[in-house]
């Protein structure tokens, strides 16, 4: 097989393997020549990544130390003699709302929270990284020569979006996503480096596919947290993905009423992208949001502060809960077992417990919950019961919550009293008290 038929033969079997997109980028001597050249045959290929030391350098990566790691500014580091690298990408929408569609209570009125797309179904590392080793497997099987091959999902030290570009797989958008203009951004990209000599999937005069963002800037103009400082260019501490899902310490005071209910990463800047309207649904049932048996704590779980004395309102066994929109209080109520228990095969889990629960908490705080809900006076025992556990970081984001929920409820209550201005509201919450200025 020359390098032609191998790509040929990469793509086909990549298809029959369930992977939507396949293409093939070449880690050549030329790949950072300069972006002037006319030429385009001599252009740099992965030329944004000229930009990665300014980007580190303006502290973007926040927390993330691993974006520091020296070899992702030449994925040629990567692998001693790669020579091309090969990517894939996996629809993952499911025909479900968007975010920006969504109510923030559910119909019993329950404050409902709002977990990424990405991560309703199954960890799609776990689904995508044997399909690569798989494929890797069936190189080994087909061509003669030996070679290298390393699998990677997000795993690597490798800017996958990158390699999509310069593998023709679409264009790097304005929310600094890739997009498909048949498939949209919806997609989980994967990465085979390699040391064999293979076929490009563009041509040497042809330029990766075309920036279609236009004029368009939605997404730059929803994100809540104002994360783009620039068009293409995201400062990821203030991403809200980056607060719940990458950052361990406490979430920035400043940041936390823009997060409204999310709980696991962000989908905003996707769900106004144009090119996603008419994104085809996924066929991998394994993407769709998982439906989960709520179960009653253990004995020794009950002692988890969110939980304890409080047995009547554990969940019954019987229910089952929805990723997608779940009832923040039983997020927050989940013990560090029960968490482990549910997540083990879920992309949550990079959360960690602790995150997931201080999430919840904030969502809780935004949750603008009316105090005249029945509902009030729980959650604001739940947040109680959380301020006071011995976790620093889950009892601070409890008391912001708490505090937040409960000024607002004055304020409500004393311009409800035509402006007079009693300070001290006793509210008859189940015997809380809430202090106001
Ligand atoms: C770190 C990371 C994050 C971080 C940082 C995101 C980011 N934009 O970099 C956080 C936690 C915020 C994040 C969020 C999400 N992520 Co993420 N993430 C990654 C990861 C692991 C590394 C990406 C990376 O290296 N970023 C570092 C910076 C340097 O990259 P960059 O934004 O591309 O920065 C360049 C531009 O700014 C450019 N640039 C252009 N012009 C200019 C001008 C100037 C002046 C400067 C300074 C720079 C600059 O140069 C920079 C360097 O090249 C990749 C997997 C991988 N290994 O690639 C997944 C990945 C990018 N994430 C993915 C997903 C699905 C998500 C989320 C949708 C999850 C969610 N729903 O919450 C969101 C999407 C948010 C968004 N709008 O991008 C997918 C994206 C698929 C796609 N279609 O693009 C990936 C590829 C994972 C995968 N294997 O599928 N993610
Ligand atoms: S994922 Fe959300 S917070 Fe992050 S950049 Fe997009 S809209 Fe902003
Ligand atoms: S919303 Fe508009 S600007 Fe943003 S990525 Fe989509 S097309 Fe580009």
């Amino acid at each position: 097989m020359d390098a032609r038929e191998k790509t040929e033969w990469l793509v086909r079997r990549a298809r029959a393997a369930g992977f939507d997109l396949c293409g093939v980028a070449p880690l050549d001597a030329d790949i950072f020549s300069s972006p002037n050249v006319l030429d385009i045959s001599k252009r740099d290929r992965f030329g944004e990544l000229r930009h990665l030391p300014q980007w580190l350098a303006r502290g973007y990566a926040g927390e993330m130390k691993y974006l520091h790691d020296a070899r992702r500014s030449d994925p040629r580091a990567v692998l001693p003699g790669a020579r091309s690298v090969i990517v894939t990408a996996v629809n993952y929408h499911s025909p479900r709302p968007l975010s920006t569609e969504m109510p923030s209570s559910n119909l019993h009125d329950s404050p409902v929270g709002w977990i990424s797309r990405y991560a309703w179904g199954d960890d799609y590392h776990d689904a995508i990284l044997p399909k690569l080793n798989a494929l890797i497997a069936e190189m080994r099987d087909e061509f003669a020569e030996p070679f290298e091959a390393r699998a990677y999902v997000d795993t690597g030290p490798i800017i996958e979006r990158i390699a999509a570009k310069y593998a023709g797989l679409g264009w790097i958008g304005k929310n600094t996503c890739l997009i498909n203009r048949k498939l949209g951004s919806w997609l989980f990209l994967g990465v085979i480096i390699t040391t064999l000599d293979l076929e490009p999937s563009l041509a040497p005069s042809e330029p990766p596919p075309a920036d279609l963002c236009g004029s368009c800037k939605r997404c730059l103009d929803a994100c809540p947290t104002h994360a783009f400082p620039q068009p293409y260019v995201m400062d990821a501490r203030r991403c809200i993905s980056y607060l719940t899902i990458e950052l361990r310490s406490a979430i920035p005071e400043e940041l936390r009423p823009s997060m409204g209910n999310a709980v696991i990463g962000c989908d905003i800047c996707q769900d106004v992208c144009p090119w996603n309207r008419k994104a085809p649904v996924t066929p991998f049932a394994d993407f769709h949001p998982r439906e989960i048996r709520a179960e009653a704590p253990s004995r020794e779980e009950q002692s988890h502060p969110s939980v304890q004395g409080h047995p009547e309102e554990f969940p019954s066994g019987q229910e089952t809960k929805s990723l997608l929109a779940p009832e923040l209080e039983w997020l927050a109520s989940l013990s560090q077992q029960q968490f482990s228990r549910i997540f083990r095969r879920s992309a949550i889990k990079r959360a960690k417990w602790r995150g997931l629960v201080r999430n919840a908490c904030v969502a809780l705080g935004n949750s603008e919950i009316s105090p005249r809900s029945a509902d009030f006076p729980r959650v604001v025992r739940l947040l109680e019961r959380l301020a006071d556990c011995d976790d620093i970081l889950i009892a601070e984001h409890a008391r912001w919550a708490r505090d937040r929920l409960t000024s607002a409820a004055t304020i409500s209550a004393d311009s409800e009293r035509g402006g007079e201005s009693p300070t001290v509201i006793q509210a008859n919450f189940h015997g809380l008290r809430i202090r106001k200025f």
